[in-house]
């Protein structure tokens, strides 16, 4: 459909056959960023998700992009016990997490884990792009990931003073929060790049920046032609990205799935039983158990399509002028792309209101139906889908299977718990200060 926003037209798309149509097979005419005022204030607006190039430079960015992420994740490391870099980093952050809960747990009656969790959801990342892990009261690090609702009420699609040119000069706390948050991250990447600028040392890339140092010092001596290349400053701001995709998104996610699991104890017991059967106690989960826990599998499926945290990817802008189902659109015209509708369209789902991790179970409950799980928009799709696919459901899948072998989550009781999200590019439930946290006592195996 049309909507206008202001005097503004913008196309939203609903239906998976449609989004599919446009993102991926027309997906170059659907792929480039609309020029947003808030846009250009995030990373100095040389973002590699939020500013409107989509040219050479741009594809040669998101490449580097995703190969510096893979050689700090989910490529077999060399030098760790551990099958990668990325199962190294999530095993030793969810242990400690595990520790702090109970910890808390002891001088609290109950408490929000959100606080906890995404200190240690930020050291993974921040391990791969900085190689280095900070205090859970570090008050640098909690300054910056502590409230990302300020920056997902400004960027979401349908920010009204994007579209109404009236609201700009009119005072706006949100505004001015988004810019300090802006501001904030900046800087704080700005001093880690100029400490490894300092230390760097081409025979040993230590981390992601490391890696993006290289690249712009590569290309110094090889001095080719620097027309179509992305600058260096827009080389280095690609971590700005990583860092800030890489905490707030995940974090949420693994909010949602330790909301639906206090919520629904039977599903969190069974949860349990299954790891306890296939794992048991005496070691801790490992990323080659993934293909073994179907029903924890679903229940994360399930996670993602019920919440539909990310109801909307970025906004979209055409390219050129094109159709699409038989309708004209203009070249440059803004596009909403709603997963949220997919994720509840009653022609793809039965009662798609009710949370039911088997709906992706085969009847034996022994494996996941592809056919239902790939219907889950999740991660957008086509040219602009997210590059961090992987590392996302791979970490939700050793943070949660190794919190919940050790702990049994519950809420408070006699609270009434608000599941409704709240609007953002990355939508949270209301802070919920009612988790209470038990170590558990395993069952002895038999489900
Ligand atoms: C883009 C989802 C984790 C990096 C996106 C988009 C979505 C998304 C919906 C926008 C797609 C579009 O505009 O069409 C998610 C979810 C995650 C996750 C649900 C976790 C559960 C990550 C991680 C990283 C990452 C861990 C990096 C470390 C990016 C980047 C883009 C992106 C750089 C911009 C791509 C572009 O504009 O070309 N993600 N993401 N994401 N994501 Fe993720
Ligand atoms: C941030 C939270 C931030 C950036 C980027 C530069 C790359 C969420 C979706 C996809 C991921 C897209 C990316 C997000 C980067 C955040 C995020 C925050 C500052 C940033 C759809 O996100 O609190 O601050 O600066």
């Amino acid at each position: 459909m049309e909507v206008a926003i202001g005097s503004q037209p913008v196309l939203v798309l609903s239906g998976l056959d449609t989004l599919r149509q446009a993102l991926v097979r027309q997906g170059e005419d659907f792929m480039g960023r609309p020029d947003l005022p808030s846009f250009r204030l995030i990373a100095n607006g040389q973002s590699l998700a939020f500013s409107p190039e989509a040219g050479d430079a741009w594809k040669a960015r998101r490449k580097l992009a995703q190969n510096a992420l893979k050689t700090f994740s989910i490529a077999a490391s060399p030098t760790s016990s551990s099958s990668c870099l990325l199962e190294e980093h999530v095993s030793k952050e969810a242990a400690y997490l595990v520790t702090k809960f109970l910890q808390v747990m002891e001088e609290e009656q109950s408490f929000d884990p959100c606080r906890y969790l995404v200190v240690s959801v930020a050291n993974v990342i921040c391990a791969m792009c900085f190689g280095k892990r900070y205090d859970h009261n570090d008050q640098e690090l909690l300054s910056l990931v502590n409230d990302s609702n300020e920056f997902g009420d400004v960027a979401a699609s349908g920010n009204p003073s994007d579209f109404i040119p009236l609201l700009r000069y009119l005072p706006s706390r949100s505004m001015d929060l988004f810019k300090d948050i802006n501001r904030r991250f900046n800087m704080f990447i700005e001093k880690i790049v100029q400490e490894h600028y300092a230390t760097f040392n081409k025979e040993h890339i230590r981390d992601i920046t490391d890696s993006l140092i290289g690249h712009c010092q590569e290309r110094k001596t090889a001095g080719e032609d620097t027309n179509l290349q992305p600058s260096n400053q827009s080389i280095i701001a690609i971590v700005n990205d990583l860092f800030g995709a890489g905490f707030d998104t995940v974090t949420t996610a693994l909010s949602w799935c330790l909301m639906y699991a206090a919520s629904y104890p039977d599903m969190q017991k069974r949860i349990q039983a299954e790891l306890d059967q296939t794992i048991g106690q005496e070691r801790r989960p490992r990323l080659s158990d993934r293909g073994t826990l179907p029903y924890t599998e679903a229940f994360i499926l399930e996670t993602f399509r019920h919440s539909s945290f990310l109801p909307f990817t970025i906004p979209h802008r055409t390219t050129k002028a094109t159709a699409l189902n038989g309708y004209y659109i203009p070249k440059d015209t803004c596009v909403f792309v709603n997963q949220w509708q997919v994720n509840h369209d009653e022609k793809l789902w039965q009662d798609p209101s009710a949370f039911k991790p088997e709906r992706f179970l085969n009847a034996a409950g022994t494996e996941i139906n592809r056919t239902e799980s790939d219907k889950v928009l999740t991660f957008g799709l086509g040219r602009r889908r997210c590059i961090g696919e992987s590392i996302g459901r791979w970490e939700v899948f050793l943070f949660l299977t190794t919190l919940l072998q050790q702990l049994e989550f519950s809420l408070a009781p006699g609270e009434a718990v608000d599941l409704t999200p709240q609007y953002g590019l990355t939508m949270k439930y209301k802070k919920c200060e009612r988790f209470q946290i038990k170590r558990r006592l395993p069952s002895n195996g038999s489900l």
